[in-house]
């Protein structure tokens, strides 16, 4: 990498706010009739904004919300509103608004010049906080390359920013325009960065194909819901866990042991949230392949949050455009500390009856979540009678001592042996010298 890389990797991972600590935001949503038919309405949508915008560092001091049948073309809120909106910034002192929709290139750009302080989507805003957040190479590359296939049709408006980067002598060719050369120099540090994530990729391929027949469960929900709390509980893995969104980016994997034989990988990875861009979608591929690897999905809800069920179908929906398809999963309700016990069991015991009702700040929540953890692994292990030599009995202490021999017999020098195991173990015993699976009487 050379030095220039290094200090467009840092620009670009450093975005917008959290260059100045204190920003007042105002946040600014309008509600499309899509949104008021999807129940709880502009409300709770500016408040989760809200929370965004503190966990990238802003201050919020304002906020307005307007109903329309569709935007405003050029500046996405209609007239009156949008003098309105001028008037609240310029009252609160605010140095930025946070639009709950996405906004495009033109309409961003116009509502800049209206408004005189800096305008930023969702989009934007979520994309800023991953990159504050990212702690390995291999997130840093996946947030910078979200940012900047985002950024790049949305370039005009980073003119300066971009000439900075650009600057080098001999980038530019005679007669293409700077905003030519922008785009070619984005292009190219695209596929840079693509490449790089491949590297990256494919050496975790590899260490999980060592690993692969160990039985994998991996933990998915809303960001916030506790997901890591509950990793570090059972694994004391001591990841970061804070009340802020998208604390956890990064895949972290532990082996959790159950007993002498028994044990399966726990992997915790980033939060999902309504509407999540796309484009992190498309560059965290690499890290959310756990989630496609997984043998049980864990799907932690927050039981305390604004509205449990709709953050549900939030993260069902993410995980339909990841790992396509039905997959074994144990919901759990995390933070039951905060609620009333009844009323989420009468709420969600019905549809998901084997959940599990916990906090994840208590020991015995842990311990009940364990032993759901533990039930799926017994689950998922099969009975087979193998035939070995007498000599190589020793091979089956391991399941002796765990009850897992269910019947034994000897014949000659040949034992025969009907056993629970789980498909590593049965890997394992079959890949041993004279053991051979007995196909079952008919
Ligand atoms: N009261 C209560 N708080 C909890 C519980 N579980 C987690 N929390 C808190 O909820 C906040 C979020 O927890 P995390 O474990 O970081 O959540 P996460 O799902 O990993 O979140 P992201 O990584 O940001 O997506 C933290 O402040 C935790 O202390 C619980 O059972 N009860
Ligand atoms: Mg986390």
């Amino acid at each position: 990498m050379t030095d220039a890389d290094r200090t467009r990797q840092g620009e670009a991972g450093k975005g917008y706010i959290t260059e100045q600590p204190r920003e007042k935001a105002v946040l600014a949503g309008v509600n499309l009739p899509e949104a008021w038919s999807g129940g709880l309405g502009g409300e709770a949508d500016l408040d989760e904004l809200g929370r965004l915008a503190t966990t990238a560092g802003a201050e919020v001091v304002g906020r307005l919300e307007q109903n329309r049948a569709r935007p405003a073309p050029s500046t996405f809120l209609g007239k009156g509103k949008l003098e309105e909106l001028a008037e609240l910034v310029a009252e609160t002192g605010a140095t930025m608004v946070v639009f709950d929709n996405e906004l495009s290139p033109a309409q961003g750009r116009n509502l800049e010049k209206v408004l005189d302080v800096k305008v930023l989507d969702r989009t934007e805003l979520i994309l800023d906080i991953f990159a504050g957040h990212a702690r390995t190479q291999q997130a840093r590359l996946q947030v910078e390359l979200a940012q900047l296939e985002y950024l790049l049709p949305r370039l005009t408006r980073l003119w300066s920013h971009l000439e900075r980067q650009a600057g080098g002598i001999g980038t530019r060719g005679p007669g293409e325009t700077q905003l030519e050369t922008d785009r070619r120099l984005l292009g190219r540090r695209i596929a840079r960065i693509r490449q790089q994530l491949k590297t990256i990729a494919g050496a975790r391929q590899t260490q999980t194909g060592r690993r692969d027949r160990m039985f994998t469960a991996t933990l998915v929900g809303y960001t916030n819901a506790g997901k890591s709390t509950l990793m570090n509980g059972l694994t004391g893995a001591g990841i970061l866990a804070r009340d802020q969104l998208f604390a956890t980016l990064d895949a972290t994997t532990r082996r959790v042991e159950i007993d002498e034989r028994r044990r399966f990988l726990l992997t915790d990875t980033v939060g999902f949230i309504r509407r999540l861009p796309h484009h992190l979608i498309e560059s965290f591929k690499a890290t959310l392949q756990e989630v496609r690897d997984a043998d049980l999905l864990v799907h932690v809800v927050d039981a305390a949050g604004d509205d449990p069920g709709r953050q549900i179908s939030a993260v069902d929906e993410v995980l339909e455009s990841v790992a396509p398809g039905e997959r074994p999963t144990l919901m759990v309700f995390n933070k039951m500390d905060l609620v009333a016990d009844d009323l989420v069991h009468n709420r969600f015991a019905g549809r998901y009856p084997e959940a599990v009702f916990i906090s994840g700040k208590d020991p015995r929540g842990i311990e009940t979540l364990r032993g759901a953890l533990v039930d799926h692994l017994l689950g998922a292990e099969s009975i087979i009678t193998v035939t070995l030599p007498s000599r190589n009995l020793h091979l089956l202490s391991p399941l002796h001592r765990t009850g897992s021999v269910l019947e034994q017999e000897f014949t000659g020098d040949q034992c025969r042996a009907t056993v629970r195991v789980t498909d590593e173990e049965r890997n394992r015993l079959l890949s041993q010298e004279g053991v051979q699976e007995a196909t079952p009487p008919r």
